[in-house]
């Protein structure tokens, strides 16, 4: 069994990619590391420069495997509001703020995507994957799963949003469980050479 490590702040988000990697015999370790994250208008910038200040603060896992994960809400009739500044925005207006914002937008009007971009480290290089999940803003809160923007956004082909899923649904729809199913499957195949 290979071992890997998840750094991340975020419970919930660990919980989903401890399922995943479990279905590829990769056995997944949680550490949180403190570090700041730059801001920036692109996940792939933000995941890239997370690895290189975590390598920094943490020289000993230098001759590790691990990755982290940065992941935003994009909301078409925002103009991409607030992709990579969805965790500030969901500390200060949340749920019930976005809802705010979208008051009397119609449903054809309400379409938006989650993405995440998932920076893995190993051997001094850096890797990047990712995931988009296609859905739309629904007018209420719906279910108690997941976390974040989870119980108001429903993904494309489902009358649940991601908080009236369990980890298994929401990782077959989900951004995190299509970018880490191209890691996982780029580990795996890596691993059988
Ligand atoms: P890290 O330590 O891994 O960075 P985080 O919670 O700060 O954990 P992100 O910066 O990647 O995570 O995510 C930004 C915010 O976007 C996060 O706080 C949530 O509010 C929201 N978000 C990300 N992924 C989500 C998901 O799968 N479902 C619902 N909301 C999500």
């Amino acid at each position: 069994m290979h071992n890997i490590l998840f750094i991340t702040h975020n419970k919930h988000k660990f919980e989903e990619a401890y399922e995943k990697a479990k279905l590829f015999n990769i056995n997944l370790q949680w550490i949180n590391v403190e570090y700041e994250e730059i801001q920036d208008d692109s996940l792939e910038e933000i995941a890239r420069s997370s690895c290189l200040k975590i390598l920094e603060l943490r020289p000993d896992l230098k001759d590790k495997s691990f990755f982290i994960e940065d992941a935003g809400l994009f909301i078409d009739y925002l103009k991409g509001f607030p992709g990579p500044y969805s965790s500030y925005v969901f500390r200060t207006i949340g749920n019930h703020g976005i809802l705010k914002l979208l008051y009397d937008v119609p449903d054809n009007k309400r379409s938006a995507f989650f993405k995440s971009v998932i920076a893995y480290y190993n051997a001094g290089q850096i890797e990047l994957f990712s995931g988009i999940a296609q859905g739309k803003i629904i007018k209420e809160l719906r279910g108690t799963q997941g976390f974040g923007f989870d119980p108001i956004f429903m993904p494309v082909g489902s009358n649940k949003t991601f908080a009236q899923m369990n980890k298994e649904s929401k990782n077959l729809k989900g951004h995190r469980g299509k970018s880490l199913q191209e890691l996982f499957t780029s580990l795996s195949n890596r691993l059988r050479l």
